[in-house]
């Protein structure tokens, strides 16, 4: 008798420790990415034992369920769908410093094209990453030592490492509460839930987060928009007169530049300007330094969204994708009414971000798009149409359109990967430790000579007189994944302020009658809308929009980050943290509570907007208030 006892002891004995083994292998990789590839912001030994131990939950859920439905095999099938779940994550986040969201999986065809060839981003050494997959597959089906069983897990035994997944996630959850409270329920930043509780449960956050919103649209009613007009009406600026109406009934082109920021401006390499160009034509217009990107994962999509809405892009997915059958107020919409001709300019295919169908959505008049140039091979590179030939044939194109006109132009050429043709390279290549940033310097240059011609032309055109010229950058294009070499550039250590500081991009709004200025207010893509309706001297009906008028010196400072961050006239906050943003010193968190609350706030409600497209309750409602009002007035 005690001779079987001790047998099945034995047994079991060898199953906790295949199962020890196992889950160890699984976790020891899960940690090593999490610590070593992604790049997390670790602050303290706190921060690091929560970054270790948040493997496990996820790690006994989908053992737990392999057992369950599969046994020993079901358990293996985990490891390897695991494993693979580990590696995209790992390639996604080489390419874009970024988790992959549901809606994401929507744009696979984008995706292909925005990240240049896979295999780019793939190295032999990654192979290691799948080593433990035969250790795994070894201890599972081939050890036995003599006497004892191989190893065969019963499917309730599934049931229990489930069950032992809960507390283990609610004891991560307790312990990351203690670096940031309500993590669940105020984090914008899916790197900061990554390193709270883990790539895989992220994943399920995230599934949970579409059921949400999907459910989202279904329930909204009408009621939801009374507290948000009531909010825009306690924040509007007051109306200024500045420069209102300078631009009245001109025509208007909004050119977009392409991953173009702000450090490259008055800057230098070799001792060559990198945009002589533009360094002129800023003195000539009013210039914005501390005006920001706001995108999120949909890009340049996203900074076109916050120009014609003035409200915030989504932090999971394109807006243009997710919500394009939304009601919205666009921007090319409310200038319709007012009698301009609107269109977009891009050469590129109709359906990238899916802009043909988001544009009708925005109430644009046409799109021009790459069916629509000159496109050959001859002057074409990488992502098509060089920006040259793009520039003179939507000028040709502008000079025959009714007018007025609002157009908006988005350039291509530099875009990563970031090269061009012999003959178009105007600068020597940069010799920093990121090829990247080296080949970046030289299509800024050369945007800047396409810039040129582009802006002389227009000058010497009859348009020049009855025309106001927007530029500004979309977005970043150096990602953080260079920093070290942003710094060997800039010769500054970039940290996480700095790294924030360069998310700045250029605004420029130039034309005749317009006096050159250099203005420093704090400001984002967000208030573009609000910027260009006062020069045009048009009544911007849609009481829904976040931006202030870039223009008002009494507007509210305050630039919001898709990830809950800010910037405002004193502070930079960042993940909790307080900067002085003239400086860069770190200050008393506190002095930054009520900015990273205004951001919380406003995120959301620019959400609920979009995800309840609530915009189509607009009519209805200022029926209701205007009424309301009315009747409060005869009270009185
Ligand atoms: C594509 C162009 C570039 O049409 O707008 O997209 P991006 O990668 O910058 O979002
Ligand atoms: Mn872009």
């Amino acid at each position: 008798m005690s001779k079987i006892n001790k047998y099945l002891n034995k047994n079991i004995a060898l199953k906790l420790v295949v199962y020890a083994v196992v889950i160890g292998l699984f976790w020891v990789k899960m940690n090593y990415i999490q610590a070593n590839i992604f790049s997390l912001n670790v602050e303290n030994a706190n921060e690091a034992n929560i970054l270790a131990f948040n493997p496990l939950s996820s790690i006994f859920l989908i053992f737990g369920i392999g057992v369950l439905l599969g046994g020993r095999r079901g358990m293996f099938v985990s490891y390897i769908l695991g494993s693979i779940l580990l590696y995209v994550n790992v390639l996604f986040y080489r390419e874009y410093n970024d988790f992959i969201t549901i809606p994401m999986l929507n744009q696979v065809a984008n995706l292909a094209d925005l990240g240049g060839s896979i295999t780019t981003i793939m190295s032999p050494g990654d192979a290691l990453l799948f080593a433990d997959v035969l250790i795994a597959a070894f201890l599972l089906f081939y050890l036995k030592p003599s006497r004892f069983q191989v190893f065969k897990p019963k499917r309730r035994e599934g049931i229990i490492l489930a069950i032992v997944a809960i507390p283990l996630f609610l004891i991560n959850l307790q312990w990351a509460e203690t670096e940031r409270t309500d993590l669940l329920e105020r984090t914008f930043d899916r790197n900061m839930l990554v390193k709270y509780i883990g790539v895989i449960n992220y994943h399920v956050y995230d599934a949970v987060l579409q059921g949400k919103t999907e459910m989202k649209k279904t329930m909204a009613d009408s009621n939801e928009l009374v507290p948000v007009i009531n909010y825009m009406n306690e924040n509007k600026s007051e109306d200024s007169d500045r420069l209102e109406g300078v631009a009245e009934g001109k025509n208007v082109i909004v050119m977009s530049m392409e991953s173009t920021q702000t450090f490259v401006v008055d800057n230098t390499l070799h001792g060559e300007e990198l945009t002589p160009y533009f360094n002129d034509l800023k003195e000539e217009g009013i210039y914005f330094d501390n005006f920001y990107h706001q995108v999120k994962q949909g890009r340049t999509s996203d900074s076109e969204f916050l120009l014609a809405n003035s409200l915030y892009p989504l932090n999971r997915g394109a807006v243009f994708f997710t919500h394009s059958g939304n009601q919205y107020e666009g921007l090319p919409s409310l200038l319709n009414e007012k009698g301009y001709f609107t269109s977009s300019m891009h050469a590129n295919d109709k359906t990238f971000w899916n802009r043909n169908v988001m544009y009708d959505s925005l109430g644009f008049d046409e799109f021009y798009s790459k069916e629509d140039y000159d496109v050959t091979p001859e002057k074409s590179h990488g992502w098509g149409y060089l920006d040259e030939y793009f520039f003179e044939d939507s000028l040709s194109k502008m000079k025959e359109m009714d007018q007025p006109f609002y157009t908006k132009m988005i350039t291509l050429t530099n875009h990563y990967p970031f090269t061009l043709p012999e003959e178009q390279k105007l600068i020597e290549e940069g010799e920093t430790g990121s090829g990247t940033l080296n080949r970046y310097f030289q299509t800024i240059r050369y945007q800047d000579e396409a810039l040129k011609k582009f802006v002389e032309d227009f000058k010497n055109s009859e348009l020049y007189d009855d025309t106001i010229l927007v530029i500004y950058g979309d977005h970043f294009g150096i990602s953080e994944n260079h920093q070290k070499a942003m710094g060997e550039y800039l010769d500054k250590d970039i940290n996480e302020f700095e790294q924030f500081q360069l998310q700045r991009v250029p605004l420029l709004i130039y034309g005749k009658g317009i006096k050159g200025e250099k203005n420093h207010t704090v400001g984002g893509q967000i208030d573009l809308r609000p910027t260009l309706t006062n020069l045009l001297g048009i009544e911007d009906d849609n009481p829904i929009q976040f931006g202030h008028d870039l223009l008002d010196e009494d507007r509210r400072q305050l630039m919001i980050t898709r990830d809950g961050n800010f910037a405002n006239e004193d502070y930079v906050g960042i993940q909790g943290t307080c900067y002085d943003r003239e400086t860069g010193e770190k200050l008393e968190a506190g002095l930054c509570d009520e900015g990273f609350d205004k951001a919380q706030e406003e995120l959301e409600m620019s959400d609920s907007i979009i995800y309840g497209d609530l915009l189509r309750y607009l009519d209805e409602t200022e029926m209701v208030q205007n009424k309301d009002e009315g009747s409060n007035q005869e009270n009185d």
